[in-house]
């Protein structure tokens, strides 16, 4: 029986550690942020990486996202994706965006992402990378990107 639940703990264990992304959180003055992460890009030699969180703003009053900077990366955008009149896909630069007070703004796969243009190092699963978002209000959050399952985000069952 001991070794029964040994091997269970141990799987439950690889599951957890393998898996699942970790939820993970940030605060600056009425902002918070959820679960910042990266889905691993397709290629270790990869220029460019997506990536997505939520922000709450729990204040009485809107707040603007007005800037992201992130070491791994030359340039760090917001971007939106939006469907042309071909129904191509295709991104745009947002240079700014408003957060209403009592809002929560999802950046979900076909929508908001962040945009890492210039990868400066490999993105791995399991790591966490630095990035910093910056609010006309709240001024600059620290955050820490989780670089999780390449899949990641692509049902909604994520957090
Ligand atoms: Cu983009």
């Amino acid at each position: 029986m001991k070794i029964l639940n040994a091997a269970l703990a141990a799987i439950m264990l690889s599951g957890v550690f393998s898996g699942a992304a970790f939820a993970h959180g940030f605060k600056g003055g009425d902002l918070e942020i959820s679960h910042p992460y990266i889905p691993t890009p397709p290629t270790a030699v990869a220029k460019t990486a997506g990536g997505y969180l939520r922000i709450t703003n729990t204040g009485t009053g809107p707040d603007r996202l007005i800037g992201i900077e992130s070491a791994v990366a030359e340039k760090t955008e917001l971007h939106t994706t939006e469907m042309d009149a071909d129904g191509v896909a295709a991104m745009k630069h947002v240079p700014e965006l408003e957060i209403p007070a009592g809002a929560t703004v999802a950046f979900e796969r076909g929508g908001y992402h962040i945009m890492f243009m210039g990868l400066k190092q490999a993105l791995k699963e399991g790591d966490l990378v630095p990035g910093t978002l910056i609010f006309e209000r709240a001024g600059r959050i620290d955050v820490e990107f989780s670089i999780d399952s390449p899949k990641e985000g692509e049902d909604h069952t994520g957090h």
